[in-house]
C-alpha cells in the first residue's frame, strides 16, 4: 500500500470507529497487515469496552416470583440501633421520623415517611446476598431514588449519594454506619428506599423506617436505618473516607454482583 492510501485508509478508519465503532471494520480487508491496525483496534476494544459497562450496570438484577421468597429473613449486623434518639422515634411509630436529603443540591429538603409512601415506587422480590455467605429472596417495596433525587436537584458537581444511618458501630455511640453509591446505581431501575418487607412495614431488625435497596450489589451496600441522604463529589472528609463503614474496613467500594 502506498503511503499516501494508507493516510486516506486511516481516515477512513478514524471516521468508521467514531460513527459506527469496531463492527465498521469487519468488511476491511488485510487490515492487520498494516502496522497501525493493532494500535487503534486496540483503543475501539477500550470504547466498546466501555459501552459494554455502562449497559451491564443499567441491567436488571433477577427478580423471582412470590412462591419463590424465603421462609424468613434474617438479620444482619445491627438489629436495632439502640440510641435513645431511635427509640423515640420507635415510641411514636417513626410518626417524628425525616429523612434529610442535601449536600450538593439546589434544594434540600425533607420527607415523612407518609411522603415518601406517595413518592413514585417500585416492588421487586430479589435475593439478598451477604459476603457472610447466606442469600434470602424477599419482596421490597419503596420509594424510587431517583423521584427522590430528581425533587432536590442534584448540583453538576454531585457524584455520590452517603446514606447516613441510625446505628453506632462502637459501643459509645459513635462511628454511624454510612453507605455510598454513584449516579449510575442511584437512577437504576431497581434501587429503591425500601419501607416494606414482603408486604409489613419493614421491621426493626431489618431497617425501620428505611433502607436502601440497590439489588445489583452485595449486602453490606444496602444501609439500613437511613436517616439522611448528602450528595457529594468525593468522599473526603466521611468516616474514613473511603465512602462506607466496611469500606473503611477493608472491603471494595464497589461490591457488584
Ligand atoms: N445501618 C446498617 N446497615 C446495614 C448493616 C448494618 O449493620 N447497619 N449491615 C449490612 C449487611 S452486612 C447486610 S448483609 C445487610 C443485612 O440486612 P438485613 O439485616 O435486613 O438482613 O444490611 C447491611 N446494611
Ligand atoms: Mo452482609
Amino acid at each position: 500500500m502506498k503511503r499516501s492510501d494508507r493516510r486516506k485508509r486511516r481516515r477512513f478508519l478514524a471516521r468508521a470507529l467514531g460513527l459506527a465503532g469496531v463492527g465498521a471494520l469487519a468488511g476491511c480487508e488485510k487490515l492487520s497487515q498494516t502496522t497501525w491496525f493493532p494500535a487503534v483496534l486496540g483503543k475501539a476494544d477500550v470504547l466498546s469496552e466501555g459501552a459494554a459497562k455502562l449497559v451491564r450496570r443499567k441491567a436488571l438484577a433477577q427478580e423471582f416470583s412470590p412462591e419463590e421468597r424465603s421462609p424468613t429473613f434474617r438479620s444482619n449486623g445491627t438489629a436495632d440501633p439502640g440510641t435513645d434518639d431511635y427509640q423515640a422515634l420507635v415510641a411514636d411509630g417513626f410518626a417524628g421520623y425525616r429523612l434529610v436529603v442535601d449536600g450538593l443540591v439546589e434544594s434540600p429538603r425533607q420527607w415523612t415517611l407518609a411522603e415518601l409512601r406517595a413518592m413514585p415506587s417500585r416492588s421487586q422480590i430479589t435475593r439478598h446476598d451477604c459476603v457472610e455467605g447466606w442469600s434470602a429472596i424477599a419482596q421490597w417495596q419503596g420509594a424510587r431514588l431517583s423521584a427522590v433525587l430528581a425533587a432536590v436537584r442534584p448540583k453538576p458537581e454531585a457524584r455520590y449519594v452517603v446514606f447516613h444511618c441510625a446505628d453506632p458501630m462502637e459501643s459509645d455511640g459513635t462511628d454511624l454506619y454510612y453507605e455510598s453509591i454513584d449516579f449510575d446505581d442511584a437512577y437504576h431501575e431497581q434501587t429503591i428506599l425500601a419501607y416494606e418487607l414482603n408486604g409489613q412495614p419493614l421491621p426493626v431488625k431489618n431497617g425501620a423506617p428505611l433502607r436502601l435497596r440497590v439489588e445489583r450489589q452485595l449486602g453490606y451496600k444496602h444501609a439500613k436505618y437511613v436517616m439522611r441522604l448528602e450528595l457529594v463529589s468525593s468522599f473526603a472528609g466521611i468516616g474514613g473516607g473511603n465512602g462506607g463503614y466496611w469500606e473503611d474496613q477493608g472491603y471494595q467500594w464497589y461490591a457488584g454482583i
